[in-house]
C-alpha cells in the first residue's frame, strides 16, 4: 500500500495507514502524514462492481469540481488528489486506487442518534439534490447500469434461485417466498419514470446514513460522501434509501428481529427536512410517491442481499457466512413493518407538504 500512496501528490511525509470506515463496497484507508500533519482517504475501488473505472472517475472529477464551484462559504466537500502523473486515479496489477481529502472532525453514524440529526440529514440530501439540479446529466456515465431498476433486480434474484446451492436455498426458503410475493410491485417507480409521471434527475443513489458525515461537536452536517453512484435517477431513490436505513431502529445486520421497528418520529423529521429543501422544484407526483420510494428501496435492498446470499457472497462485503441472509431477514422484516403503516406515512407526508 505504501508504494501506492507514494504515487499521489500529498502534503507531508508518510506516517501510517489503517483500514477505515464500514462501507460494503470499496476498501477504504485512512492515510496519516506528518511534517506537516495531514490526513487523506485512500480507496481501492471495487473493480468487480465498477467495471469502467475511468468513466467512474470521470464522473467523480466532474461532480467534485462542480460542487467546489457551487458550494456556499464554509461548506466543505470531498476533493480529489491527483497522481504525480496528473491522473485522477492510480492503477497497477493489484487494482484501481483514488485519493481524496479527509473530512476532519466528522462522524458517520450507523444508527442515527436523534430526530434533529434526521431533520438535518433530510435537509442536507435535499440541498444536495438542489445543488445538482443544474448539473448536466448527459455528461455522466452510468457507473452501474440499472442500479435501481427493481424489476431487473428481481430477474437477478430468480436467476440466483435457479443456480443456488441446495444448502443456501434451504436456509432462505421462507424469505425467498416472501420476497417473491412483492414482485407485482417491482415496477412502481420504473413505470412512473417510463410514463413520464416523474422526472429523471441527477441523484446520489446511495443515501444511507453512513454516507453523510456529521460534525462531531456541533449539530451540523459536514459533508455528503460516497459519490460512486451519482448518475441520472429518481429523487424517490434518494429519499427512499435514507428512510430505509435511517428509520430502522436496528442496525442493518441486527439478528434479533424484535429490535427492528419503524421510527415514525424519525420519518417525520427526515421528511420535513427533505421537503423544506426540495420544495422549490419537487413535483406533486414525486411528493405523492415518496413513501413508495422508501418501500421500493427497502424491498430492492432486501432482494439484493438475498441474491448475494444465494450467489455465495460475491457483491457485498460479509463478515460471516450467514451475513447476507441476516441482512435479508432484517430488511424484509423492516419492509413488512413499513408496509403495515404506509397509510399513516402517506398522511404524514401530505400533512408536512401542506404545512410548508
Ligand atoms: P463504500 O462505497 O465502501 O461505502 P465510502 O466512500 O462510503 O465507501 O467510505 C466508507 C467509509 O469511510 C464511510 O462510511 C466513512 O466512514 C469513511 N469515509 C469515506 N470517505 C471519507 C472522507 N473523505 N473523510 C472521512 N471519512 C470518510
Ligand atoms: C452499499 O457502498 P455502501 O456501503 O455505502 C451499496 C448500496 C446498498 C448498501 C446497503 C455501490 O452501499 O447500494 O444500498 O450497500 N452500494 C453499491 O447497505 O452497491
Ligand atoms: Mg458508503
Amino acid at each position: 500500500m505504501r508504494h501506492i500512496i507514494d504515487q499521489f501528490v500529498l502534503i507531508g511525509t508518510y506516517q501510517s495507514h489503517i483500514l477505515y470506515g464500514s462501507g460494503h463496497i470499496n476498501e477504504t484507508y485512512l492515510v496519516t502524514m506528518t511534517n506537516p500533519d495531514a490526513k487523506y482517504i485512500l480507496q481501492k475501488i471495487n473493480h468487480r462492481i465498477f467495471k469502467k473505472v475511468p468513466q467512474l472517475m470521470s464522473n467523480y472529477e466532474k461532480v467534485t469540481q462542480y460542487m467546489k464551484k457551487h458550494l456556499p462559504d464554509g461548506q466543505v466537500f470531498i476533493e480529489l488528489l491527483y497522481t504525480k502523473d496528473h491522473q485522477p486515479f492510480y492503477t497497477d496489477d493489484s487494482g484501481y486506487y483514488r485519493m481524496i481529502s479527509y473530512i476532519e472532525n466528522a462522524i458517520a453514524y450507523q444508527t442515527i442518534p436523534s430526530e434533529t440529526h434526521m431533520f438535518l440529514a433530510g435537509q442536507a440530501f435535499g440541498v444536495f439534490q438542489n445543488q445538482l439540479s443544474n448539473f448536466d446529466a448527459t455528461s455522466l456515465y452510468e457507473t452501474i447500469p440499472f442500479f435501481h431498476h427493481t424489476p431487473k433486480r428481481f430477474d437477478n434474484l430468480v436467476r440466483a434461485i435457479q443456480n443456488a446451492s441446495a444448502e443456501r436455498l434451504h436456509q432462505a426458503t421462507n424469505w425467498i417466498e416472501y420476497a417473491l410475493s412483492f414482485k407485482p410491485y417491482a415496477n412502481t417507480i420504473i413505470d412512473a419514470i417510463h410514463f413520464k409521471q416523474i422526472p429523471i434527475r441527477v441523484t446520489h443513489n446511495d443515501t444511507k446514513m453512513n454516507n453523510i458525515l456529521f460534525d462531531d461537536q456541533k449539530l451540523e452536517v459536514k459533508c455528503i460522501i460516497d459519490l460512486d453512484t451519482i448518475m441520472p435517477g429518481s429523487l424517490l431513490y434518494d429519499f427512499g434509501d435514507a428512510i430505509r436505513f435511517g428509520c430502522n431502529t436496528a442496525l442493518e445486520d441486527e439478528k434479533d428481529t424484535s429490535k427492528i421497528q419503524f421510527n415514525e418520529a424519525y420519518f417525520k423529521a427526515y421528511t420535513h427536512g427533505f421537503l423544506s429543501a426540495v420544495q422549490p422544484f419537487i413535483t406533486t407526483k414525486e411528493v405523492e410517491m415518496l413513501v413508495d420510494g422508501a418501500i421500493m428501496m427497502t424491498l430492492e435492498t432486501g432482494i439484493r442481499f438475498l441474491t448475494d446470499y444465494l450467489e455465495n457472497d460475491i457483491y457485498f462485503k460479509t463478515h460471516y457466512p450467514e451475513h447476507n441472509l441476516i441482512r435479508t431477514i432484517n430488511q424484509l422484516t423492516y419492509l413488512k413493518k413499513m408496509c403495515e403503516i404506509q397509510i399513516e406515512l402517506r398522511t404524514i407526508v401530505q400533512r408536512l407538504w401542506r404545512e410548508l
